[in-house]
């Protein structure tokens, strides 16, 4: 038998909790229809690619005065995309609301994401299987994976699948693009009188899956702060030392919900967030003009040592890397193709063919890259089309790059101190931490929910868990459809419908709170300690959220 650890035993037997709405169980809800939705962008386009499950309404469920009885389903479940703390009580919650409703339903998983319901590679849940993973983290229940789900083959063969095994509802938990997969899928089902239902859950720590349905994907509570441990134990290692500048790259592919959260919980003397780059047009050689600044301060003021906080997606939002990336992703298809290219024998063959391929601004900006950096924007793009920001070591980048600042301005006489820097990069240390008390309610109430809009006939929704910084108990339960998420975007030289990614909101409370301080955090040292996530004792600790939600949740009290 596998030994487990003290914590683990004890989370095993941690139970969940559910918003009173769902606390007495499937067969005792009313569904509450809202207003018809509209999808976020691109309404002709979407409404005509998905004529089935567009402009349907939003939904919420409250307890009702009667109690039903439920037939039998045998649902199947996917777990789609990069690993997210919690994922394990999605299941357990789906899994605990179909038994509640019958006995004989059953639950299947398919084995390593998208793929394994167009191979049929699956299990089948039981209660010793399901209960070994209750409130652990990870994704290795049934494992996880990025097959995007597009093509008519693929819709066939997972047609195919769930025949054989009865199956009359997909969950697929995932982030932006896992649940463009669920839409797609649930408008192939119903277009084709499949009579399959297939419902999302917002999974993701990048925490970009929001907007006033979602609140926070799940994961991402987590997630930052674990990060924010790290951080904070890294801030007391630099005042302890005083002799590092540290630059920590934080996971988030494209937003910079992640890195701003884990700053504020932890206070460093630099954060950059990628969307004001973006915003301020900032080039790279003005982000190191703005950091070399701070550090020239501190070394004015004998700190030659700091921490700066880098969004992973930083890269792609500086409008001169953007551009020729976008650029890039447009040429990657034909590079493939492309003898020359596949064969070339140096590294530097391929900078020639690339920097021959690109538009001419474009290829300048390439060829100014170190090596390193030229060679991991080279990287497979992600069966989605997506460059993988996550293998670019921008950390490294600029700290080449504020070096070579610092020596410039060393030589002028105007930097009189050292520059020693550590890099580091925390991503995977968070995905798969053991989820918060926030994240494994909220994972648990958002699987049992999907049941819930299962069992009440709709498909092409997303599991909707409101009002989350208040107690478990006032949490609403509702849905929404995945429809009004969605725009149209460019993705592998085409136009795809795909659910838009929530960047943070320069003009928000949480962007707010880092612009407001972050002068006075550049020069003092107002760092902020976290410590490890806290499973048992006192609420206040144990409980708490993200600084990203109370700020988020208190501008929207405030509007009402
Ligand atoms: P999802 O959007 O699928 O949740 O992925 C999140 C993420 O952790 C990103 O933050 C990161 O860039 C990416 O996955 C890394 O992917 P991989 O696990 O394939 O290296």
């Amino acid at each position: 038998m596998t030994k487990l650890s003290p914590l683990q035993i004890e989370r095993l037997k941690y139970e969940p909790k559910l918003p009173q709405s769902l606390q007495h169980g499937i067969n005792s809800l009313e569904m509450i229809e809202g207003a018809p939705t509209e999808s976020v962008g691109d309404q002709e386009d979407i409404k005509n690619l998905f004529p089935n499950t567009y402009g349907k309404p939003y939904v919420t469920f409250n307890v009702s005065s009667s109690s039903k009885s439920s037939e039998a389903v045998n649902v199947g479940v996917i777990l789609s995309g990069g690993q997210a703390p919690g994922g394990h009580n999605v299941i357990a919650g789906l899994y605990d609301a179909l038994k509640s409703a019958n006995q004989n339903s059953k639950l299947y998983g398919f084995l390593g994401g998208p793929s394994g319901i167009i191979d049929g590679k699956y299990v089948e849940f039981d209660d010793e299987f399901i209960n070994a993973y209750r409130n652990t983290g990870g994704f290795d229940i049934i494992g996880s994976g990025r097959t995007k789900l597009e093509t008519e083959e693929q819709f066939q063969k997972s047609l195919a699948v769930c025949k054989k095994l009865n199956i009359s509802a997909v969950v697929i938990i995932g982030g932006d693009d896992s649940n463009t997969n669920a839409a797609m899928l649930a408008e192939w089902f119903i277009k084709n009188d499949a009579g399959i239902q297939v419902i999302g859950c917002p999974k993701t720590i990048d925490g970009d899956l929001k907007n006033e349905q979602i609140e926070i994907s799940f994961g991402f509570d987590t997630a930052t702060k674990t990060y924010a441990e790290l951080i904070g134990n890294i801030e007391r290692d630099a005042n302890s030392a005083k002799k590092y500048w540290h630059f920590i790259k934080i996971m988030g592919r494209s937003a910079s919900h992640v890195a701003l959260e884990a700053s504020l919980q932890t206070q460093p003397n630099i954060t950059l967030i990628s969307e004001e780059v973006q915003q301020k047009k900032m080039s790279l050689a003005s982000i190191i003009d703005y950091m070399a600044d701070i550090i020239v301060k501190r070394a004015n003021a004998g700190k030659n040592f700091g921490i700066a906080v880098i969004p992973e997606g930083l890269i792609e939002f500086i409008p001169e890397m953007g551009s020729m990336i976008a650029n890039l992703n447009d040429i990657m298809p034909s590079l493939e193709n492309d003898s020359a290219f596949v064969n070339a024998t140096t590294i530097r063959e391929k900078f020639d063919i690339v920097e021959n391929r690109l538009d001419s601004a474009n290829a300048s900006v390439y060829s100014s890259l170190p090596t390193l950096i030229k060679e991991q924007l080279l990287a497979d793009r992600d069966p989605h089309g997506n460059v993988q920001v996550s293998k670019i070591e921008t950390e490294k980048l600029l700290i080449e790059m504020l070096a070579n600042k610092l020596d410039d301005l060393k030589l002028q006489g105007d930097f009189i101190g050292k520059f020693s820097a550590q890099s580091h990069f925390f991503g995977y240390e968070g995905r798969c931490a053991f989820p918060s008390n926030f994240d494994a309610d909220y994972c648990y109430s958002l699987g049992y929910n999907a049941f819930a809009l299962i069992s009440n006939g709709l498909s092409g929704y997303l599991s909707s868990i409101k009002n989350l910084t208040k107690p478990a108990s006032e949490w609403v339960a509702g849905g929404v459809p995945l429809t009004m998420m969605m725009n149209m975007e460019r993705r592998n030289n085409k136009m795809k419908p795909v659910i838009k990614k929530a960047l943070v909101e320069l003009d928000g409370p949480v962007f707010k709170k880092l612009a407001d301080n972050r002068e006075d955090w550049a020069l003092n040292d107002r760092y902020l300690f976290p410590g490890a996530i806290q499973y048992f004792g006192p609420s206040s600790v144990c409980d708490i959220t993200t600084v990203t939600l109370q700020l988020e949740q208190e501008r929207e009290l405030a509007s009402v």
